[in-house]
């Protein structure tokens, strides 16, 4: 039967979220058709022997070719974001199609579609982001695009450019119930954040270290908490994404122990940094190189984090890749004359999509701290559930697509910038010790990636998703 497969994948041990055995793989027409002790004959070969053969990585948080309000200008585009992804062992990623206000929502859904068209080495799915919910927007274009497979969007509780106001949360989390569209927070209180900037400026202290002052924990719990308030009383599920510690970590559980519809991400940032490395050399400019939002917190919120990875508070681990360029006017150090005034100019974001997965396996599965099978689930298939793409995607079953990716977990290496393939001229984990690599990202049943390197044409495809398991 099997002689019909374009590609069987032989020996290695399959891993699911669920569990893990020994078995090979048929692959026809991109999908995966057999899972059996042993697949007879197919046109291409690959031997997994030694090798985990895991679901391809989706990274549900990713920000590419997005503008800034200060005209900062992103350093991944579609092509070297997914190029950067497929190295690093994701088959999928869901960037942010962000809304500018004063303008339609779907018209910035078609540019997002303009940037990534042909461009893709991963296929790649939109979160919206509404930043101007006004009576048009919230009557017909999100209700139209959530109908159209744009079945999630962010809201912000900070920034200027975006935040929204508890009204306006409230309006827009009616929208979400009442179209099944799964809403994701960004929480952390804004007149907290700006009081905090202002008090610090006063005091002279504006080294990139004191952004992680003004975004006080205590300003994240407080507006996680509020989400939360906000999505019970309008009876929806929401996801608070980017989750950096213990305090807002435990009103997520605080929720959830009421019955409360709240899921919630965490990302590398909050188990490889802290806040002391904003600090960078001796409180200079380096520690532009961590400056995110929320910002790493301390070693115990990082334990309240692994905590929360093993006990299912988390069900999903994103990159919240938001890569700028260091170096130069338009970077995040020193040569950015705005940002050498105040931390509040150094733009938030760093890169992550590369070294997300081999951050979480070297540091949860290799150091004993959370099993493989909960590394699949929090890195692929929670994310095909929570955002409408499972079982096509996030799953080693028969009829998904065969996107697969090999995993050497004995293999070491370091990080180092230079054997990245995203657009930043840095990474913030420089020199880190890894156990455990993607040796080969298998798309749709194409190869794309291999040691590091991608070999395939831009074959990534755009994905329109279903109404998310937490909402249906
Ligand atoms: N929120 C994100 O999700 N990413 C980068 C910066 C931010 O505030
Ligand atoms: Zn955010
Ligand atoms: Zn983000």
């Amino acid at each position: 039967m099997s002689a019909s497969c374009d590609l069987a994948i032989r020996g290695g041990t399959i891993v699911t979220a669920a569990d893990r055995f020994r078995a090979d793989i048929g692959v026809r027409d991109g999908r995966i058709v057999e899972i059996s002790e042993r697949v007879e004959g197919a046109a291409e070969e690959v031997d997994a022997t030694g090798l985990l053969v895991l679901p391809g990585g989706i990274d549900a948080h990713v920000h590419l070719a997005q503008p800034t309000s200060d005209g900062t200008v992103m350093a991944d585009d579609f092509e070297t974001g997914t190029r950067s992804a497929a190295a690093g062992g994701n088959t999928t990623v869901l960037p942010f199609a962000m809304q500018i206000k004063g303008t339609s929502l779907r018209d910035c859904v078609t540019a997002y579609h303009r940037k990534a068209e042909g461009k893709c080495y991963t296929d790649v799915s939109f979160h919206l982001i509404v930043s101007d919910p006004t009576p048009q927007v919230l009557g017909q274009e999100l209700p139209a695009l959530v109908r159209d497979g744009y079945t999630s969007f962010k809201v912000f509780m900070t920034y200027d450019d975006l935040v929204l106001s508890d009204a306006e949360l409230l309006e827009v989390f009616d929208v979400a119930r009442r179209e099944k569209a799964l809403v994701m927070v960004h929480a952390e209180g804004h007149d907290a954040i700006k009081y905090m900037t202002r008090k610090l400026e006063e005091d002279g202290r504006t080294a990139p270290y004191y952004h992680a002052e003004a975004h006080a924990e205590i300003a994240e719990r407080e507006a996680t908490h509020r989400a939360i308030s906000h999505a019970q009383l309008t009876d929806v599920p929401i996801v608070i994404v980017h989750v950096s510690g213990r305090d807002p970590m435990e009103q997520i559980q605080w929720a959830r122990k009421r019955g409360l519809k709240v899921h919630a991400e965490t990302c590398p940032q909050y188990i490889a940094l802290t806040k002391d490395d904003l600090k960078g050399l001796n409180m200079d400019f380096e520690g532009a190189k961590y400056v995110c939002s929320p910002p790493p917190r301390d070693t115990d919120s990082q334990a309240a984090i692994w905590e929360g990875l093993r006990d299912g508070t988390f069900e999903l681990f994103s990159s919240d890749h938001c890569p700028f360029y260091f170096q130069g006017a338009e970077g995040t150090g020193k040569d950015n004359p705005r940002a050498r005034t105040s931390f509040k100019w150094v733009p938030n974001g760093i890169p992550g999509v590369e070294t997300r997965l081999p951050i979480l396996f070297s540091e949860g599965v290799s150091k004993g701290r959370i099993s493989v099978e909960r590394f699949v689930a929090l890195t692929a298939t929670n994310p095909a559930r929570l955002y409408g793409l499972y079982p096509r995607k996030g799953a080693i079953a028969i009829g998904a697509d065969a996107d697969i990716t090999l995993w050497d977990p004995d293999r070491r290496d370091t990080i180092r910038q230079e054997k990245l393939n995203h657009g930043s001229d840095y990474t913030p984990y420089e020199g880190m010790e890894i156990t455990g690599w993607p040796v080969r990202t298998i798309l749709r049943g194409r190869t794309v990636a291999r040691d590091g390197q991608v070999e395939a044409e831009a074959t990534g495809q755009y994905q329109s998703r279903g109404v998310s398991e937490a909402v249906a």
